[in-house]
Parts: structure tokens; C-alpha cells; sequence
């Protein structure tokens, strides 16, 4: 009846290895509540609705950055890493909602930016005044210009929010001078991290926050920091964070060693060997404190080269965005959850299971196209609109999946009420770089990011006293906390039960079983079921029902109702059931 177990040893283990089966839910903090009526989320909001988040059942908090910035890439451009940005609080607030999730058995996870700076950051003030060649420069990366006048840039390196990795300043004698890398905003000058000094600040960074009580550390562009020598020209640009646009498009007859080698090669700023040293410092940090976690933000292919981030002593979770990527397909989705359990298991390590980010369309979007919109483009008012019923039911099916399956689940704010994207949004609100570096070509993530609607009936539905930052539609009114909290059939109450079932049954419960009868070739094309120890999870990815074997009692449908015909249970279309011998 059932295949082969994927056996592993290296998830669901408990205590200390809390974030080998943990949820962690990601909190933007612009958007997730407002305590002070100014129209943007707060840390003090947070504070104040930490319990209903105790509720859902997730194990930690990820808070994107909420430091000292002045929000060019909202917040993602630190100018003082060991202080909180007034708009969201002060250290003392971050001290009280640390001491209170504590009381909730909710641990803190702070966003670091190592990559690049704010360009208000001291060290980067500094440099601008600094002469060519001064230590100041060295903690950044200046370099001359080509041309007879150092008019062009040193290299052809693209930006990821478009146009040119590079800008010239105006040096202090006010003639014009060198230009400074930046992958992202010009307003993010990257740092050096071939310099000592550098690395040296960072371990006090670290230190700051872990010795204030944090859980660990989401690190953001963990694959960029080291770029190859001599800063050569890129192959193809690409905007997107792996450097590859198409993931697909491995030339077949490489080994995966000669694949990762050519995309090095291909992308001097990506993934380069180097980081592991910078992973492996990091860790040491970490490992100074008690069952403290780091999750990198690595946008590498393959996922073999992905799993290197979570080799022993390197990163204990990596974001596993090709799962994030793979398209409403059984095959595909069937290979990504083998492959990434065989390429995190090889190395120890738990595979983590995301959906939905503040940089990418939210997937009750997502999957409302057969096209699927590429990452960061972003959707606006004029382009196709998705199909909203299809995508709601997909990403619920998606979701019930996701949070059976053996390692860490990561939740985007919102989607556990079924939030979909904001998909019409003007341009007047956009704050996104990425629109305004291409001239409004690309919408960016802005429709991602569009506060939380908690109570009542209309609009900002108790988000806020003032008025959001980003519109909050009407159209929500069904999708409020306190709307879902009545509803049984609720995507809310759906999240909730699935991380209590997953507490009670699935922690500890090992690697999953295929069942046969939904294997690839199996004339059920459409269901794919895997079962965890007592728990039987099936999928239906079809539009119309499908019979299915599974045994046990309904704990968990999706959407729609099970129904028993010949002996057999009948999946709705596009909804995942959760059943318990
Ligand atoms: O993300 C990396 C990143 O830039 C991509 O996800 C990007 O949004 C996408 O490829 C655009 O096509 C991190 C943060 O999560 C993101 O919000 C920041 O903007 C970025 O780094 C720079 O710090």
C-alpha cells in the first residue's frame, strides 16, 4: 500500500531543537496593527495583540527590520542596527513585547541586514567625506569608474530593483568621484565583508539583540554578501534573487557540481563560496547562547546548493523558496517536498515549507493564475486580474498541505486569513523602490503588504485609528480576525486546527510515507497524499472530486465537504483533507 518512508533523523525533535518542527509566523511590522493612530503598525500594536497570535498556535515571531531607517526600502536600510525606528517604538517597547510573548510561550525573531546599510548610516556618511582609499571607504565598496574619466561604471551590474548597481558620488572638493556598489536602492550601499572591521561590528550586533532576548535572526540576501574577486562582469542580469530566471533552466548533462560552479561564475554576486565562512561566524555568535536560531534568506538553486546554507555549523533553517516557486502541478510538487527532504535531510538538517513573504505575491493570488506573475513584478490595476475563487481554494488546499509536512512552516501575516494580494492598488500609494527605479514598469511588492484587517465593518476594520499607509479595500469586510474567529469554515479557524492537530500528532511523528495510489502515473492524476505517522493528508489539486482510500476520521477539509461513497472518501476539487486513524 504505501512506499518507501523518506526516513529521516533530522526533524521533529523537541526543546532545543524547537525550530526543527516549529511555525513561525512572520509579522510586517508596518502592517500587522497601529498602537499610536499614526497609520502605521507599531511594536506597541503588536504587543497589544500578541495573544491572538499565541492562539493561532505558531512557536515565534520573524519581524521584518523595525530599526532605525528612514524607510527606503521599508526598513530594509538600516542606519542604526541597535536602535528601533520611532515610528515603530522604542528598545524599552521591544523589551516589553519580548517579556510578554515570553509569558505566551512565543519566542522573538529579529530581521538582520548585513548586506547593505542605509546611506544615513553613520560608517556611510563617513565614507562619503572620507578620501579614496581611507579606511572609511574600505568598509563599503568604492571603486573608480572605467573611461578616460571615470565616467563610466566599473562594471555592468545590474541592480535587483533595476538599473545600475552603481552610483557616482560627488566627492568633498566637489569634483566628481568614485561609485559605490549596491545591489538593491541606490539608498543601500553595500558593505565590505572581505573587511574585518565589518564582520567585527556585525558580532556586536548579534550580541545586542540576543542579549536583549531575541530567538534568533531572519538574515536578509544571505547569499550576497561575498562578491567574486575583482568584481568581473555579470553573464545575464536577471532581477531576481537567484540570478536565474528560469529555475527550470539546468543544462542537463551537468553535475549539480559543475551547475553550482557555472552559476558562481554566471553570478559574481550570488551565492559565492565565501558566505559559508561569513554563515559560520554568524553560528559560533549564536551558539555562545542557548537554543537560539538563524534562518537565511538564501535565493540559491539548486536545492543542494540551498542545503549547503544548513550544513552543521552554518544557518539552522534556509527559506526553501523553490517550494515557494513550484507551480500548481502534483508532479512538481510531489518532487519538490522528495527533494528537499533528501537535500536537507543529507545534511542534517529540517527542509522549511513557505507560501507567502512580504516580497512576493501572496498566494491566494498566486494561484488564482494558470501564468503565474514573476517574483517582485507585482500586479497593478491594468494587467490581468487573477481568477480570486480559484486562487482562495488553491491556496487553502496549499496551505493544509504545507503544515503537515515533516520540518519548519513559515506564515506571511494575513494568509492565514486567506488575505489575498492587493492587485489594483494606484500609484500614488506605491512605495516600493522597484516602481520607482523602473519608472512604474514593474508594480512592485507593495500589493503584499497592505495592513491587517481585525475587526468591524468597515475600513481600516480596527487596523488603526488614523488613516493606513496602504488602503485596506472594502471588500475584506469578510476577512476580518474577529469575522473568521465565529466562522467554523473560516481560512483563520482552518490555520488554527491544523497547528493544534500538527502539535498534538505531527511533532515527533518522523518523515512522511507516498501513499501508492496518488504516486506519479497513478490514474488519480489529480490527488497527492502523504501520511505522517496516525495523520493521512490527501490533496486534490483537480477541479472535480476525487475518490481516495484514506482512513481514518475527518479532522481537517479545506474547503468544501468530505463524503463517503463505496467504501471510499471523496476529496472535494482543489481542497486538501486532514484524517486520523
Ligand atoms: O529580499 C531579497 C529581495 O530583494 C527579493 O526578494 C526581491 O524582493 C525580489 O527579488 C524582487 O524581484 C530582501 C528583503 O526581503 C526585501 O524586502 C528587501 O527589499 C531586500 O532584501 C533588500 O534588503
Amino acid at each position: 500500500m504505501s512506499m518507501p518512508t523518506t526516513e529521516l533523523l533530522s526533524h521533529d525533535r523537541k526543546d532545543a531543537e524547537w525550530w526543527r518542527s516549529s511555525v513561525i509566523y512572520q509579522i510586517y511590522p508596518r502592517s500587522f496593527a497601529d498602537g499610536n493612530g499614526d497609520g502605521m503598525g507599531d511594536l506597541p500594536g503588536v504587543t497589544g495583540r500578541l495573544k491572538s497570535l499565541a492562539d493561532l498556535g505558531v512557536d515565534a515571531l520573524w519581524f521584518s527590520p523595525f530599526f532605525t531607517s528612514p524607510q527606503k526600502d521599508a526598513g530594509y536600510d538600516v542606519a542604526d542596527y541597535k536602535n528601533i525606528d520611532s515610528r515603530f517604538g522604542t528598545l524599552a517597547d521591544f523589551d516589553s513585547l519580548v517579556a510578554k510573548a515570553k509569558t505566551l510561550g512565543l519566542r522573538i525573531i529579529v530581521d538582520l541586514v548585513p548586506n547593505h546599510s542605509s546611506d544615513q548610516h553613520v560608517w556611510f556618511q563617513a565614507a562619503l567625506k572620507a578620501a579614496p582609499g581611507s579606511k572609511e571607504r574600505a568598509r563599503y565598496i568604492f571603486r573608480d569608474g572605467k573611461g578616460a574619466n571615470g565616467e563610466l561604471p566599473p562594471n555592468n551590474w545590474e541592480s535587483v530593483f533595476g538599473g545600475s548597481t552603481w552610483t557616482r558620488i560627488t566627492e568633498a572638493d566637489g569634483t566628481l568621484g568614485q561609485w559605490y556598489l549596491h545591489i538593491f536602492d541606490t539608498s543601500q550601499p553595500d558593505f565590505n565583508w572581505q573587511n574585518e572591521e565589518v564582520r567585527a561590528e556585525f558580532d556586536s550586533v548579534l550580541r545586542f539583540w540576543l542579549d536583549r532576548g531575541a530567538a534568533g535572526f531572519r538574515i536578509d540576501v544571505a547569499h550576497g554578501m561575498i562578491k567574486a574577486d575583482g568584481l568581473p562582469d555579470i553573464i545575464q542580469n536577471s532581477t531576481t534573487m537567484s540570478g536565474q530566471d528560469s529555475p527550470d533552466a539546468v543544462k542537463t548533462e551537468e553535475t549539480q557540481e559543475e551547475l553550482i560552479r557555472r552559476l558562481q561564475i554566471e553570478n559574481p554576486f550570488w551565492g559565492q563560496e565565501g558566505v559559508h565562512e561569513i554563515n559560520r561566524r554568524f553560528r559560533s555568535i549564536l551558539d555562545e547562547y542557548d537554543d537560539r536560531v538563524m534562518c537565511g534568506e538564501a535565493w540559491v538553486h539548486p536545492l543542494s546548493r540551498m542545503a549547503s546554507y544548513v550544513k552543521p555549523g552554518e544557518y539552522h533553517q534556509t527559506f526553501n523558496f523553490g517550494y515557494l516557486e513550484t507551480p500548481w502541478n502534483k508532479e512538481k510538487l510531489q518532487d519538490v517536498v522528495t527533494e528537499s527532504l533528501n537535500a536537507f535531510g543529507a545534511v542534517g538538517a529540517p527542509s522549511t515549507w513557505v507560501l507567502s513573504n512580504h516580497d512576493v505575491i501572496r498566494h491566494a493570488t498566486r494561484m488564482g493564475y494558470d501564468q503565474v506573475p514573476k517574483q517582485g513584478d507585482g500586479i497593478g490595476p491594468k494587467y490581468a486580474q487573477p481568477d480570486e475563487a480559484k486562487g482562495q481554494r488553491r491556496a487553502r488546499a496549499a496551505s493544509a498541505f504545507m503544515l503537515g509536512l515533516p520540518g519548519g512552516a513559515y506564515i506571511y501575516q494575513g494568509e492565514e486569513l486567506g488575505l489575498p494580494e492587493h492587485t489594483t492598488l494606484e500609484d500614488k500609494y506605491r512605495e516600493d523602490p522597484t516602481f520607482f527605479r523602473t519608472q512604474g514598469a514593474i508594480k512592485g511588492r507593495d500589493g503584499a503588504r497592505v495592513p491587517l484587517p481585525w475587526s468591524g465593518k468597515t475600513t481600516p476594520f480596527g487596523f488603526s485609528t488614523g488613516k493606513p499607509w496602504l488602503p485596506i479595500s472594502q471588500s475584506w469586510e469578510e476577512l476580518t480576525v474577529e469575522n473568521e474567529l465565529v466562522d467554523p469554515k473560516s481560512s483563520l479557524q482552518m490555520y488554527r486546527n491544523a497547528l493544534e492537530l500538527r502539535k498534538e500528532f505531527l511533532v515527533g511523528a518522523g518523515g512522511i510515507n507516498w501513499l501508492e495510489s496518488t504516486q506519479h502515473g497513478s490514474k488519480r492524476d489529480e490527488l497527492l497524499s502523504y501520511s505522517r505517522g496516525t495523520m493521512t493528508v490527501v490533496m486534490n489539486l483537480s477541479d472535480s472530486p476525487q475518490k481516495c482510500e484514506a482512513v481514518g476520521k475527518l479532522v481537517i477539509v479545506s474547503s468544501g465537504t468530505v463524503e463517503a461513497r463505496d467504501g471510499k472518501k471523496v476529496i472535494p476539487p482543489r481542497s486538501t483533507g486532514w484524517f486520523l486513524a
